[in-house]
């Protein structure tokens, strides 16, 4: 029941299981693994999907030739495996090239640079299958404000964003973007913080049919937000296009930890949000294991981020099939016919029906809503004993 199965559209970077947990106060405790052999290790766990930035896959300096026999390694294991290459992106960060940002550099070299590196790593995430196109600004944000305009960094953000639009419609790809927010590290603090502030921004954008989000679960907790109201947001707008799920600790280091690991409640109103509302993307655990955790630990951490999503859409169909907790939810929703005359479009007659009702406002200040009781059931739900 708690199997992953390739309809659960579960996907892992390379960076995930990959992590060799290394940290700013220590060196790696895990030795690398190849790209195929993660693809491997993935297919043994039971991932449909695996996501690259380009130097997960290609390291920064490879040749040419190295590049084909990179590529050509890692597609026979997707061959051999079954598994698929939902999205990619660009690694934007990790080259001190990009340590004043990439896209919103102060140095135009290094815009112009971080282009043609997103150009060509675009192109290999298309000839991998990719559809979706993740954008996550590690590095585009300040340490001080002294060091630039905060208008000119999103003038520049969108720029780069336009002319990548164009050269994809160029090539004719069929990719879409997926914008990632966090608050900040690694720079102190980051341009478009949220999910809010992106779907703003995307707006902006020449060609916004194309661009959505990429909402990550940590990123929105870091900032003390509520993800499941991001998600919900992105939703109802057309814009999920992608999700990272993993789990955070609010008011500690980044530390995406295993999904469902830690703040249970929202990761279970978050699954069966997707659920119910019937998110068709990828489950992307953009996470990684302890660092206590040896090559076995790391398959721990892969299977419980699958099946913790798994017991957690379980619950999901539980309380939605819970006669008590759906008759409390029946009864939350009171109306009657006397305010049918009242709520709808605005029209004149409705406009003048409400400037001359009477409402008794002690009698709606002195309803209970229940919530307690509703709540409890369904912690009572998740913790089994309902
Ligand atoms: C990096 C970051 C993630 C982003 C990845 C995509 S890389 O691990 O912490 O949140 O989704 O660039
Ligand atoms: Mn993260
Ligand atoms: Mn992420």
């Amino acid at each position: 029941m708690y199997e992953p199965s390739p309809a659960n559209k579960f996907t892992f970077g390379l960076w995930t299981v990959g992590n060799i947990g290394r940290d700013p106060f220590g060196e790696p405790v895990r030795s690398a693994l190849s790209p195929v052999e993660i693809v491997h290790l993935l297919a043994e766990v039971g991932a449909w999907g695996v996501n690259f930035h380009d130097n997960d896959l290609v390291p920064i300096d490879a040749t040419p030739a190295e590049r084909e026999r990179i590529v050509r390694d890692f597609r026979a294991a997707l061959d051999a495996t079954g598994l698929v290459v939902p999205m990619a992106t660009t690694n934007l960060f990790t080259d001190p090239a990009f340590k004043d940002g990439a896209f919103t550099s102060n140095d135009a070299r290094v815009r112009a640079y971080a282009l043609q590196k997103t150009m060509r790593a675009i192109d290999l995430g298309v000839e991998l299958g990719a559809q979706t196109y993740v954008f996550w600004g590690g590095r585009e944000g300040v340490e001080t404000d002294a060091a630039k305009s905060p208008s000119d960094s999103i003038k520049r953000f969108r720029d780069a964003l336009n002319f990548l639009a164009d050269y994809v419609r160029a090539q004719g790809y069929a990719l879409r973007f997926a914008l990632e927010p966090k608050p900040n590290e690694p720079r102190g603090d980051l341009y478009f913080a949220t999910v809010g502030a992106m779907l703003g921004f995307i707006e902006t954008l020449a060609y916004p049919e194309m661009v959505g989000v990429n909402p990550e679960m940590a990123h929105e907790q870091m900032a003390g937000l509520n993800f499941l109201h991001a998600v919900a947001q992105a939703w109802e707008a057309g814009k999920l296009f992608h999700i990272d799920l993993n789990d955070q600790v609010i008011g500690r280091f980044d530390q995406d930890l295993r999904f469902g690991s830690h703040n249970i409640k929202s990761a279970f109103f978050l699954v069966k949000y997707l659920e119910d509302v019937g998110y068709d993307g990828s489950r992307h655990f953009d996470a990684h294991a302890y660092r206590t955790e040896d090559a076995e630990g790391v398959k721990d951490f892969a299977r419980g981020c699958m099946r913790n999503y798994l017991i957690l859409k379980e619950k999901a169909a539980r309380f939605n099939a819970d006669a008590e907790i759906q008759a409390l939810l029946a009864d939350l929703n009171l109306t009657d016919s006397s305010v049918a005359a009242y709520l709808g479009p605005y029209t004149a007659e409705r406009a003048a029906a409400l400037q001359a009702a009477t409402f008794d406002r002690k009698a709606l200040g002195a309803r209970g809503y229940g919530y307690e009781r509703l709540d409890q059931l369904t912690i009572e739900l998740l913790l089994g004993v309902r």
